[in-house]
């Protein structure tokens, strides 16, 4: 279960101290972050600036051809294309390349070089990539091509032999989270310093810097958020026909940044996943409206068919979960031969936010496997696969997500330490604002709340917590993906929106007193604004999540092997009787609220004992996805309870 973590005691706010509340938590002053003061950074002071800036102008004056080197995500792709449309309107002879992760996989190869030559380049600027390319550099400077590497990755123990490097990790001073594509912006920066100002950069390539420093889920804070915000102000009225096409048929005032994580990104990432990040390249390169429609319509088809992998790689997770009781353990790993390399990083998300554990999947590819993962937050998912790096050929990323590769003969060797050494693995926490009574929900207050826009890593969008309220009734909308959730305060009705959880999967009954994590938004519908609720989290309000969840960790460490059960979680045989009387009846229940049934008597770690008992007795089949049981009787016959293993195994660990 996951832990509601109230970050303001249980503080409710109202339009006039929504923001003061927020900021708190957040360790804020209103001036700084509302006002959005920040020390915009002087490009002429980045590390490798100068270099780069007279071996550029050289390449201008000998009228030399450029290859700019980029990367299939959406940040290398806007990084790539920020840059080719300015050296091409500048009129030097420039192209551009980008990796496939199907052929060569991320980054520089002497094969990719070779080809570059093959063009009669002599210059290559690498964006969003190139730092850790030492011997690829020193490959491409021996056939006679110079590189600049623009990059924004952890510097390596070596640096690569290029002729300049501008990466703001190696900056004395001053913002380092940009993006790749938040780079190329300083450079341009730069270079047009007597010409450009700020806002005509903004104006120009604001389009660009918000949906790759977004789509890249770099920091937003300091000067990130300071160019993104200021990047929305003009994002509509973008010229490049690439990004308008991709805003076609959206309505929306002002901008927060899901427009761009939910709406754009997706789109332009399907394609490196899929097929190609070529297409996504175009799109933005597009020079008139009904060129970009056609790569458009091309991503479109990626990305659907992207959804349609990512669901069936997520089916067959799910299946292996509950046929290997996966879901006790503290992450969830799992290969096959069969899944596309290019979309198990959205299919471990899914998992992750669904089972509330990390999860890292593979994708077995002959001798060698490729894998990505994510994680939840407090638990560092790349550190933790640097402790198993005697099994890996290559790993790297970030705390929540990280990718790896492996010899496949090891894969069951990594995945049995992988596991193992996750014990300390921290609870699930969901941190929360502050309590919002949902007759406060409004246009006003999302205008206050939106203030703290754009989102992003390190400056997350608030979630509020209802409590106590009535469930009225839950309503299956989107062809069964998501719910309608209607809910009762004070004698009025509300409704909200819970996406991802089909109608299935939501196992409270009218009547139930209830407890939401939500999230607050804005709807645009003809024109019109209004306050919409999303959920995140539904609890019995009965319910202390925290407790709960210890005694959820008192019984996984005990199947796990970890620590053996305390004397008083281990059930007597009326303990057994009761829960088996409550729940002989049902199909499906949620733990907690056969906790609350059972009128709290039972200890939740005792309640998980007797299901997974019942299961190994087969007196019910049970199936479990996180709080959610689903059961069906196996046996009337009388069975022994002294016959489960389970239980002696809990009984006799304690005599020892
Ligand atoms: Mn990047």
């Amino acid at each position: 279960m996951k832990v509601w973590r109230y970050l303001n005691k249980q503080q409710k706010c109202s339009i006039d101290n929504v923001l003061d509340i927020i900021l708190k938590s957040k360790g804020l002053s209103y001036d700084d972050f509302i006002d959005c003061k920040c020390n915009i950074s002087d490009p002429s002071d980045f590390y490798g600036m100068s270099s780069l800036v007279s071996r550029l102008n050289l390449a201008i004056e000998r009228f030399e051809k450029i290859c700019i080197f980029g990367d299939y995500d959406c940040d290398g792709v806007t990084a790539t294309v920020m840059l080719y449309s300015y050296l091409s309107k500048k009129n030097i002879d420039v192209m551009y390349m980008l990796p496939s992760r199907f052929e060569g996989g991320y980054g520089l190869t002497n094969d990719v070089i070779d080809k570059i030559k093959s063009y009669g380049v002599s210059l290559i600027i690498t964006v969003d990539n190139g730092i850790s390319a030492y011997n690829e550099i020193s490959y491409s400077n021996s056939v006679g091509i110079d590189v600049i590497v623009t990059d924004h990755h952890k510097i390596p123990e070596k640096l690569p032999p290029a002729v300049s490097i501008v990466n703001p990790h190696l900056n004395d001073s001053g913002f380092k989270d940009f993006a790749g594509v938040g780079v190329v912006f300083k450079i341009i920066q730069e270079l047009e310093k007597d010409n450009l100002s700020l806002d005509d950069l903004i104006k120009e390539y604001g389009d660009l810097l918000s949906i790759g420093t977004i789509g890249d889920m770099v920091p937003m804070v300091g000067e990130n958020r300071y160019l993104v915000k200021r990047s929305f102000e003009y994002f509509s009225q973008t010229k490049r026909p690439g990004v308008q096409v991709l805003l076609e048929g959206s309505s929306f005032g002002d901008m927060d940044g899901s427009e761009i994580s939910f709406g754009i990104a997706p789109k332009l990432n399907a394609c490196g996943r899929i097929g190609s990040a070529e297409t996504a390249t175009k799109l933005l390169l597009s020079s008139s409206i009904s060129e970009a429609r056609s790569f458009l319509k091309i991503a479109l088809e990626m990305n659907e068919s992207r959804k349609s992998l990512c669901n069936s790689i997520f089916e067959e997770v799910e299946k292996e979960i509950y046929e290997k009781k996966l879901y006790n353990n503290r992450i969830i790993c799992a290969w096959s031969e069969n899944w596309n390399h290019g979309v198990i990083g959205i299919a471990a998300s899914v998992i992750c936010n669904k089972f509330g554990k990390p999860c890292f999947l593979f994708s077995v590819q002959g001798e060698e496997s490729r894998g990505s993962g994510r994680s939840i937050p407090g638990f560092d998912i790349c550190d933790h696969l640097s402790k198993c790096q005697e099994f890996l050929t290559k790993f790297g990323g970030h705390p929540m997500a990280a990718g790896a590769n492996i010899k496949s003969e090891n894969l069951e060797k990594f995945n049995e330490k992988f596991l193992k050494i996750a014990n300390d693995m921290p609870l699930y926490y969901i941190d929360i604002d502050c309590v919002i009574d949902p007759e406060n929900i409004s246009v006003e207050i999302l205008n206050e709340i939106n203030k703290l826009s754009p989102f992003g890593s390190e400056n997350l969008e608030p979630i509020f917590a209802i409590l106590n309220v009535t469930l009225v009734r839950v309503v299956s909308i989107g062809s069964g993906k998501h719910i309608r959730i209607v809910f009762k305060k004070n004698g009025k009705i509300f409704e909200s929106t819970m996406f991802g959880v089909p109608f299935s999967d939501f196992l409270f009954s009218p009547g139930d007193i209830i407890d939401l994590a939500v999230r607050l938004k804005k709807n645009f519908f003809l024109g019109r604004e209004s306050a919409v609720i999303h959920v995140v989290d539904v609890k019995l309000s009965e319910i202390d999540s925290l407790k709960f969840a210890l005694d959820e960790r008192i019984f996984e460490n005990f199947i796990l092997g970890i620590d053996p059960l305390p004397d008083d979680c281990i059930p007597s045989r009326d303990d057994c009787i009761q829960v088996f009387n409550c729940i002989r009846n049902l199909s499906s229940f949620r733990i907690e609220k056969l906790y609350s049934l059972m009128k709290n008597k039972i200890r939740p770690a005792k309640i998980f004992l007797i299901l997974e008992i019942f299961d190994e007795l087969k007196i019910f089949s049970v199936t479990r996805n996180c709080e959610n049981y689903r059961i069906s009787v196996k046996s009337k016959e009388k069975v022994n309870l002294n016959e489960s293993l389970i239980l002696k195994k809990a009984m006799l660990k304690n005599e020892i």
